[in-house]
């Protein structure tokens, strides 16, 4: 599969979606071995690698992150097609960072605010993409992404404390202009979402009171990539500082 033919709309858009991104098989292959990781290994995981909303209901689970201790999930960053899209999307050569999992558990307040994945990442230039594959059917009851069209190509916008657990940061001048050009993306199972480190996006709470919003997603970053020391130094205090408020042990 070539993936090159869709630059020219990313390029223009930030986010492009490719339907049936991953097979029936692939995709029980890593439904089967996310199981197998929420079941073993996350009662072992520190707070700061699994996020319940509330922990004393497994059901909540909401977010895991560093997942690469792992084998399975440290070998997906070579997957043949993750990587494939992202090369032909970045037009580099790329490393994808570890996997995460993003779930809004049915009938609950989990929004995601808007904001820039790269505010948090702090990459000059910001050749970096998120590949967002979801689990579970995605629309607007259950909470799915809406993209800011073209709102990478605008530079970072001013974020301030969320306070929503695995989100730390949020745009403080989130407005109508914003909420025009938002594109809602409803989604299958194993179809992708991809978006660029600079482009807004937000998700609303999940509506439904059954079904869950499961996301698998791996950020990838291309190889001119380079850490902005003094910004990412500023981004972990202020998010250290975050989590100790919530009485989060890390
Ligand atoms: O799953 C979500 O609601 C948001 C995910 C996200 O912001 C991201 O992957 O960059």
């Amino acid at each position: 599969m070539t993936y090159h033919h869709r630059k020219p709309s990313f390029d223009r858009d930030g986010f492009v979606i490719v339907r049936g991104f991953l097979s029936s098989a692939d995709l029980a292959e890593l439904t089967s071995n996310l199981d197998r990781y929420i079941r073993d290994i996350v009662p072992t995981l520190p707070d700061s690698d699994a996020f319940y909303l509330d922990k004393s209901k497994p059901e909540t689970l909401k977010q895991m992150q560093h997942m690469g201790k792992d084998a399975y999930f440290r070998d997906y960053r070579q997957h043949p097609k993750w990587v494939a899209l992202a090369r032909a999307l970045l037009g580099e050569e790329v490393e994808a960072q570890e996997p995460e999992w993003f779930n809004k558990p049915a009938g609950t307040e989990s929004p995601t605010p808007p904001h820039q994945d790269n505010y948090y990442f702090n990459l000059k230039p910001p050749q970096v993409i998120t590949i967002w594959v979801p689990l579970d059917v995605v629309d607007a009851e259950n909470g799915c992404l809406r993209y800011v069209s073209g709102s990478h190509r605008r530079g970072l916008r001013p974020h301030g404390r969320s306070n929503v657990l695995g989100f730390s940061q949020g745009i403080t001048d989130y407005g109508p202009d914003d909420t025009a050009r938002e594109v809602r993306v409803e989604l299958q199972p194993g179809d992708a979402a991809v978006h660029h480190g600079e482009t807004i996006h937000r998700a609303d709470p999940n509506r439904s009171p059954t079904r869950n919003r499961r996301a698998f997603a791996m950020v990838v970053k291309g190889e001119s990539c380079r850490l902005d020391d003094e910004g990412h130094a500023r981004y972990l205090a202020n998010l250290k500082s975050q989590h100790q408020q919530m009485g989060l042990k890390t």
